[in-house]
């Protein structure tokens, strides 16, 4: 593997994503709407909205596996959904397909599934619940790796990653959180695995609390190491618990299940 790519390089995931993934190519690419910042040793740093096909052509060119973070991480209007992760990832897949078919990384979200209530056990084959509009758009753009592996052949991961941040910030993290060592170690094994054809993997740590199941991906030899359990004593006292009927607390996507509609 020559050259890695990471969309949304300028985001919270791509900074933190950023080292690491130095580490494993000579070359990683990265890409952003917004400033990435100056480019290091063995970096190339590309501004490109996913939006625009043509932009997206040519961020590909050259890439041997993508690890596609950008886009629109939270809910918002249609229109900027749409632009950003719908046309965004559509135009991704199309130019993985025409440009050498490298192996895609697709950043999904729990919101795929949020309307599952916090004591369901899923596994990959439980039916879509999203939560949000930006979770359709993750339904989306997994529907879509599904398609391009069934009928051209572009293989994909897509992680539907619980909450990747340096530390879980609430109550709903500690059963959420994947640490982001955890997740550096996810995407080694996703890029150097001998086979992955689409495969959808859920994002959590060791954590004591765990909702999803992930043992029909245990070839990639992914086991986090990591747990939310160190922190449990200072959020607990941080965040008072609330009622268990709030939507907040009842359904694995938390705020965003509770959350009307955005644009009303
Ligand atoms: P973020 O919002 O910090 O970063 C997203 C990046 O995408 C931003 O730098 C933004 O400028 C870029 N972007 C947005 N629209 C774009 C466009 N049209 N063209 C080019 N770049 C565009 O989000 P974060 O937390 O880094 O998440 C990264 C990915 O992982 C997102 O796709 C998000 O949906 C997904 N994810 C993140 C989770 C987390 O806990 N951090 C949980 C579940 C999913
Ligand atoms: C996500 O999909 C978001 O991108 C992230 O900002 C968090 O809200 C996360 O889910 C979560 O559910 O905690």
């Amino acid at each position: 593997m020559h050259r890695i790519l990471m969309t949304g390089a300028a985001g919270g995931l791509g900074k933190l994503m950023r080292a690491p993934l130095r580490e494993m190519a000579p070359v990683l690419r990265l890409a952003d709407l917004a400033d990435a910042g100056p480019a290091q040793e063995g970096e190339e740093v590309v501004t490109c909205d996913l939006a625009d096909a043509a932009a997206v052509d040519a961020m590909v060119e050259g890439v041997d596996f993508i690890v596609h973070f950008g886009g629109m991480s939270v809910e918002n209007t249609f229109e900027v959904i749409l632009q950003s992760n719908i046309r965004g990832t559509y135009n991704l897949f199309e130019a993985a397909r025409r440009q050498g078919k490298p192996r895609i990384l697709f950043a999904s979200s729990n919101h795929a599934i949020g309307f599952y209530e916090r004591e369901a056990r899923l596994d990959a084959n439980a039916p879509l619940r999203p939560d949000s509009l930006y979770g359709v758009s993750k339904c989306f753009g997994e529907a879509l790796a599904s398609y391009y592996w069934d009928k051209f052949g572009v293989e994909s991961v897509c992680v539907r990653i619980g909450s990747c941040f340096p530390e879980p910030r609430d109550r709903r993290m500690l059963a959420t959180w994947l640490s982001p060592a955890d997740l550096a170690r996810m995407i080694r094994c996703i890029a150097t695995a001998e086979r992955v054809g689409h495969t959808v993997l859920f994002g959590a740590s060791a954590n004591r609390e765990q909702w999803w199941d992930n043992s029909h991906a245990a070839y990639l030899g992914w086991t986090p190491q990591d747990s939310s359990e160190p922190y449990r004593a200072a959020i607990e006292a941080a965040h008072p618990p609330k009622p268990c009927d709030d939507p907040a607390v009842r359904y694995q996507g938390g705020g965003f299940a509770a959350a009307g509609h955005f644009e009303d």
